[in-house]
């Protein structure tokens, strides 16, 4: 029997819980890729609450201005005139809807029975979220090594493909140190093999576009085995959590994943994991995107990338290790050998001292968003001044 839990719930003093939290405001988040809406995108969002893109009928004109989310986002890649696209809740969610999308046209278009395991190849540095999806999806996750730019191995990816592949995942802007794929040798090879190309750019989609050399990453749906992309947009995107985009090609490839919901005016079709979903981030970027258009997001992302640049030439002064050079905001680095503290305490002391950072495949990780400017560096690299001389 269900008891009336107003009687055995203790009350929650939202206001105590809620001052526990941290906030991005204060420049001292370095363990996120989230970020600080833009003020401008944030009051949007909330104007924009209740609208449902799972229900298009409703909201006709916010469906229209995801279609157009999509176009501007497209633009930065060269997205087909037929091309399409989701704004999703996140870079996880566009993982398991492109791979599951991939899983059910290739299993069509080869005729593969569920008896065989499928598999699908990522890099070693790909996200936690493409073994989400390969378990989700009943795929056999054909894990490949990286090379010491930390890159997918293309020899080994190589070797890799079997008669079970169904595609290969590329990344642009790796969790752990934001490095990019070599993307044309994985096109080539996916052409080779006639199989389709994902790139995860769920964090790098919202910066390579920007820099000045933009053409050398190949980040392009020119590549012409490339099927679909994650690009966020509550990362570098500058919007609030849920916020993720996943776009397609070609129109037609997410049919495989289709499903009409006979019930709602208009018989909506749907693409997606979620059936209610929220369409205020998609008004949210569109309002900012037309404040401050690709130079404003241009701007940001440099300041960005000279910031963490500038960490990493003041930590290799101090002794600090760079495994690998920084190519955008994202700087992985090992702490002095002569240093008596572990990599894993000097973390924790830095989160003791208020500055977040995350552990990952044996670095410290320091990801520089927009929030966190020169001015705050100087603070933390005060605070690690610090922590050297006391040890
Ligand atoms: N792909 C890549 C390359 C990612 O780095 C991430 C997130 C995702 C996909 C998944 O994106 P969602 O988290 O939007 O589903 N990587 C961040 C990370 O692991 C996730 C994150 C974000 C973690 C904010 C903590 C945090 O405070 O660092």
């Amino acid at each position: 029997m269900v008891e009336d839990q107003s009687s055995t719930v203790k009350e929650i003093n939202l206001k105590s819980e809620l001052e526990k939290d941290l906030s991005y405001a204060n420049g001292q988040i370095l363990s996120s890729m989230n970020c600080q809406a833009e003020v401008q995108a944030r009051e949007i969002f909330i104007q924009n609450l209740e609208s449902n893109l799972g229900d298009p009928a409703l909201f006709p004109g916010t469906k229209n201005i995801e279609s157009h989310v999509i176009r501007i986002l497209g633009q930065l890649f060269d997205l087909p005139e037929n091309g399409t696209g989701l704004i999703l809740t996140g870079g996880s969610e566009a993982n398991i809807t492109a791979l599951w999308a991939i899983r059910n046209n290739e299993r069509d278009r080869k005729d593969l029975s569920n008896s065989r395991p499928l598999e699908i190849i990522a890099p070693q540095s790909a996200h936690i979220s493409i073994n989400k999806a390969a378990d989700l999806l009943n795929l056999k996750l054909i894990s490949i090594p990286v090379t010491k730019k930390y890159q997918i191995d293309i020899k080994k990816t190589k070797q890799a493909i079997s008669s079970n592949t169904i595609g290969i995942v590329g990344v642009a802007g790796t969790t752990a140190f934001g490095t990019i794929d070599p993307l044309w040798d994985l096109n080539e090879l996916c052409l080779e093999n006639n199989l389709p190309l994902h790139i995860d750019a769920a964090f790098g989609g919202m910066v390579f576009p920007f820099l000045p050399n933009v053409q050398e990453f190949n980040l392009s749906f020119k590549l012409k085995s490339l099927i679909s992309m994650t690009v966020d947009v509550h990362k570098m995107g500058r919007v609030n959590i849920p916020a993720g985009g996943l776009l397609w090609k070609d129109k037609t490839y997410p049919m495989a994943i289709e499903f009409t919901l006979p019930y709602l005016a208009g018989n909506p079709k749907q693409h997606t994991l979620s059936g209610t979903r929220s369409g205020a981030s998609s008004v949210a970027f569109a309002h900012l995107w037309k404040k401050i258009g690709f130079r404003g997001f241009q701007s940001d992302v440099i300041r960005c990338i000279h910031n963490t640049k500038f960490l990493a030439g003041e930590l290799k002064s101090r002794g600090f290790k760079i495994p690998i050079e920084p190519i955008i905001n994202i700087l992985g680095v090992q702490i002095p050998d002569s240093l008596s503290l572990s990599q894993e305490d000097f973390h924790i002391a830095l989160w003791e001292n208020g500055w977040t950072t995350s552990l990952v495949n044996g670095a410290l990780r320091f990801v520089i968003m927009p929030a966190t400017s020169r001015a705050h560096l100087s603070r933390l690299l005060s605070v690690i001044d610090q922590l050297l001389t006391d040890v």
